[in-house]
């Protein structure tokens, strides 16, 4: 077991990566509930990201989505977010938004449309260049409605053809990150539904290219800490996409719904040194806020990713081990859900107050004024929302 010194250590270590487009606004397809303060631009959700990480000194970079987050000089937004101690992360492509993509991008029956998508994707590995991101991290809503509507095995081939030409594009200390959904926007057959699907494109591409897994793309059931493993094992988890679900793509705040989840998978990321740097496995949220607050829930976000990754190094290994060994079923069963029973809050506040921050991040913003602050100063102008 490690001492509380060693524990402290991997969880300052532990890196969690907000996504600009969650500062936005957001809603269902039945309403979007514009909240006050919301950003207009890419750098004042890049402020927004900024304040999480003051208050919760994990946060140190903010994934951007394009053209959501597109501006004419990337080197400057890069620069303009580490003047305010933050950097750029993953830069995710968007190939699901123009009318073009009504049959799917990359797997589009028209060549011109494919090419279109793929110079997308490559336009954002610029992006990355300029800006010294390192994750190109791709979700394509690719799929069919019905059975018949295009030839599934034809949709792969041009699927390997455009993965391949934006792989081969790639410099050498980047990566593609291929994310997958069972379902939505496609009903019948979606193009990458599924781990084993991504994993396959992954290991035929190349090492430079891994799994993402979100942890709301799963079909209910699904043992998520057990395909975690597998692609840990196997050097091909890129990172995670941290949302809670209670039904399909919920996107709602990651550890509210089943934070014994969130708990097991991170069991899964210790034991198997997904924590390390050179794992490389990058710990991002995607959700979205709808009708709360949306920087105080991503506070509770990165806390509950660590309080989930906290009783994870507290885990008795060595008791575990022995349970294990001897075939004691209920004694390894209870190694694990005594750590999960741990009241670790306490153990987070000093390390919060050792790192110089407030034990108690979302007191601490609530004092802070910076919501007033918003609220005042950003009037006038589009506020951001899902598409803008
Ligand atoms: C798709 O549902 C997804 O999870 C992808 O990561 C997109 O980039 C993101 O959501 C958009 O909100
Ligand atoms: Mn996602």
């Amino acid at each position: 077991m490690l001492d509380q010194a060693a524990v402290k250590t991997a969880l300052r270590n532990q890196h969690v990566e907000t996504p600009s487009w969650a500062f936005g606004n957001s809603g269902t397809r039945f309403k979007v509930f514009a909240q006050q303060g919301i950003p207009r631009d890419a750098h004042e959700k890049i402020q927004d990201a900024a304040t999480v990480h003051r208050f919760t000194g994990v946060a140190p970079t903010v994934a951007i989505h394009i053209p959501w987050d597109k501006v004419d000089d990337y080197a400057e937004l890069a620069q303009y977010a580490r003047d305010l101690g933050v950097g750029l992360g993953a830069v995710n492509p968007n190939v699901f938004q123009d009318d073009d993509y009504r049959l799917g991008s990359v797997c589009n029956p028209d060549p011109a449309v494919r090419r279109k998508a793929i110079d997308h994707l490559l336009e954002c590995i610029d992006i990355m260049d300029a800006t010294g991101s390192k994750d190109l991290s791709i979700w394509l809503a690719d799929g069919l409605n019905y059975p018949g509507q295009d030839s599934i095995a034809a949709r792969q081939d041009r699927l390997d053809e455009a993965l391949k030409i934006v792989y081969d594009r790639l410099g050498d200390d980047q990566r593609m990150l291929l994310e997958y959904k069972f379902f939505e926007p496609a009903f019948y057959a979606t193009d990458v539904p599924d781990w084993g699907t991504s994993y396959m494109h992954c290991v035929e591409l190349g090492p430079k290219a891994q799994v993402l897994v979100d942890t709301g793309h799963h079909a209910p059931g699904t043992n998520i800490e057990f395909l975690v493993a597998l692609l840990l094992r196997k050097s091909r988890l890129g990172g995670f996409h941290f949302n809670s679900r209670f039904y399909a793509d919920d996107d709602l705040m990651v550890g509210a719904a089943d934070p014994y989840q969130l708990f097991r998978i991170m069991t899964e990321i210790v034991s198997g040194g997904g924590l390390a740097k050179e794992s490389g496995v990058a710990f991002m949220l995607d959700q979205c806020h709808n009708i709360e607050a949306k920087i105080p829930a991503l506070i509770r976000s990165v806390m509950n990713v660590q309080e989930a990754t906290a009783k994870a190094l507290i885990v008795d290994t060595d008791a575990l081990k022995k349970a294990q060994q001897d075939g004691d079923v209920l004694g390894a069963n209870a190694v694990i859900s005594d750590a999960f029973a741990t009241d670790i809050r306490p153990m987070l506040a000093e390390l919060r107050t050792e790192m110089g921050l407030d034990p108690d991040p979302i007191a601490a913003y609530h004092r802070s004024g910076y919501a007033e602050k918003i609220v005042a100063e950003r009037v006038g102008g589009n506020a951001a929302g899902w598409g803008a």
